[in-house]
């Protein structure tokens, strides 16, 4: 066994922080032959929350699992730290102002971003889950910038797999027989869910169901999944968002398949169209460690609209944390 790597999970003691940890420890993010080393980022008031699930991880025994800090400090949740999971974040409360969330999600991401680049391992490779999850991620990066800017990346992974899964139901398929999904722009109901490119049986998904159904159906079941899983649960989407963040991650690390690909936000070079730096979802490939975005894909006028319309968001998004002073 090598020597552990370490990972920091912000937000540790919330729900997702709950399904995530336990995947983590148990080598399903980094392989059966990784052992790491667990630190938890809470606000003071989580902490004994957080010892509380680090007592459960105690006892589960995982081989894997070297050992795990708790703490309120980011300096010392990022020392030396080679995969940070940015979970927590503060969520939009009643009446909150889109100026006053991206304000609240600044006191959180710029320190935790500044920390990164002061105290974080050279291989660094950071994860935004905490919403909203792309210019949160815009934001830790502008404080990191000794840190390569491809090391920020933000989920969309979660958007992906639900599209995978409405599509291959409506094919009647496996889900892994839907190949090249493509989730465009922003982590939010703006989102673009790309069957164009999706293929099934070598063909777009979109030349086998009713246009109707692509864009009246598919796009707001996938765009809106995560208000109709509160309205159910009663809680937000937390086993499948920390599936998610287990998926970016473990392909970050290991690579995607050949002639396959997979979505998820990273910091734009123009591709597409979209105005570099955003963090932007796209489709990826990742070897090496290092994700590459799909090149020469055509865009036809309807998906040209729906990409621009996300990005648009993320440029407003952009300008707002800016007037802000938050980056
Ligand atoms: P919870 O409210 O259960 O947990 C959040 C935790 O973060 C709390 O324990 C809180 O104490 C902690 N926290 C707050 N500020 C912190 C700080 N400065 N440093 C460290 N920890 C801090 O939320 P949960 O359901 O776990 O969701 C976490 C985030 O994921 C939310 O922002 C949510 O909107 C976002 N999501 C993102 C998704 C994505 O696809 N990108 C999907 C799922 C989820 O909605």
């Amino acid at each position: 066994m090598g020597t552990p790597v370490t990972v920091t999970v912000t937000g540790a003691a919330g729900q997702i922080g709950y399904a995530l940890l336990f995947r983590i420890a148990s080598g399903q993010m980094l392989g059966p032959d990784t052992p790491v080393r667990l630190r938890l980022l809470e606000i003071t008031p989580a902490l004994k929350a957080a010892e509380g699930t680090a007592m459960e991880l105690d006892d589960c025994a995982f081989p894997l699992l070297s050992g795990i800090d708790i703490t309120d400090d980011a300096r010392k949740a990022f020392d030396g730290t080679s995969v940070a999971l940015l979970v927590g974040a503060r969520p939009r409360g009643p009446g909150m102002e889109r100026a006053d969330l991206l304000a609240a999600n600044g006191g959180i991401f710029k320190p935790q971003g500044e920390a990164i680049n002061a105290v974080a391992a050279d291989d660094i490779k950071v994860l935004v889950v905490g919403n909203p999850a792309n210019t949160n991620a815009l934001i830790a990066r502008t404080h990191a910038p000794d840190v390569p800017a491809d090391r920020f990346t933000a989920m969309m992974r979660l958007d992906h797999n639900r599209a995978l899964s409405q599509a291959a139901q409506k094919l009647g398929v496996g889900v892994a027989d839907i190949t090249r999904m493509t989730i465009w722009g922003n982590h939010s109901a703006s989102q673009y869910p790309d069957l164009f490119h999706a293929q099934f049986g070598g063909r777009p998904v979109a030349e086998q169901v009713e246009h109707d159904w692509l864009e009246n159906t598919f796009i707001p079941t996938v765009a809106k999944r995560g208000a109709a899983i509160i309205d159910a649960r009663g809680a937000s989407s937390a086993a499948s968002a920390a599936n998610a963040a287990i998926d970016h991650v473990r392909d970050w690390v290991a690579g995607t398949p050949e002639d396959d690909w997979v979505s998820a936000a990273v910091v734009s070079d123009g591709s597409y169209g979209v105005p570099e730096g955003l963090i932007s979802g796209f489709p990826v490939t990742s070897s090496g460690g290092s994700w590459q975005i799909v090149q020469n894909l055509e865009l036809d006028d309807f998906s040209r609209g729906k990409v621009d319309a996300s990005v648009a968001e993320l440029a407003g998004e952009r300008d707002a944390i800016k007037e802000l002073g938050l980056i």
